[in-house]
């Protein structure tokens, strides 16, 4: 290699470089609408007059507060568990959602979840009915399925790996910029390669 255009590959390290942070930083800005949120701080729960909870399924970070609230409908009490037993498992402390506080339309009561974990809750009143839920108390909200399968009313079950595949939801830029990122990368290692093995000057360790 001629020794101009040895002295030249330093020049062009600043542009491999900068190919890779423009790939890295692409990364970055479009992997954010795939990736899992945080969980709200207060969720509102709603029992309806056709005796659902609605949303049923919710998601509050540790700490958090659930609001039920009734809308519609008569009594809708607030129990802890999936109803099996109508007393309630007490998983959760449901106390001030008895059936004097959720007697009527516009009462509304205030449960506050400290750990991370699962709590099936159900209306005692209409737990036949299928007037029961899920609280899901974590940091970040799972990536929600599709939407078909949430109108269905929760009833279709889908397989655990269709919605956390990790391609889901990733825009083709998001991969864009990790082969800009990469070929950034391997571009100023074969600069840096180059610059070393012919540059002027620098004397290679006789071996
Ligand atoms: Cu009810």
């Amino acid at each position: 290699m001629p020794q101009a255009a040895a002295r030249s590959l330093p020049r062009l390290l600043p542009l491999a470089l900068a190919v890779a942070l423009l790939g890295a930083a692409l990364v970055l800005v479009t992997e954010g609408p795939a990736a899992a949120q945080a969980a709200p701080r207060q969720v509102t729960i709603e029992g309806t007059a056709a005796n659902k909870w609605e949303p049923a399924d919710a998601t509050v970070r540790p700490g958090g507060t659930v609001t039920f609230r009734i809308t519609g409908g008569t009594t809708h009490p607030v129990f802890s568990g999936d109803g099996s037993n109508l007393a309630g498992d007490k998983k959760f402390d449901a106390s001030g959602c008895g059936i004097t506080q959720m007697a009527k339309v516009g009462d509304s009561c205030q449960v506050q979840f400290a750990k991370a974990g699962t709590f099936p809750y159900f209306c005692q009143v209409h737990v036949t009915q299928g007037m029961k839920g899920v609280i899901t108390v974590g940091a970040t909200v799972a990536a929600t399925t599709t939407t078909a399968a949430g109108g269905a009313g929760g009833s279709v079950i889908e397989p655990p790996g269709a919605a956390s595949a990790p391609s889901a939801g990733r825009p083709a830029i998001y991969w864009a910029g990790w082969g800009l990122f990469a070929l950034g990368a391997l571009l100023a290692l074969v600069l840096i390669a180059l610059y070393v093995r012919f540059s002027p000057g620098f004397t290679r360790p006789k071996s």
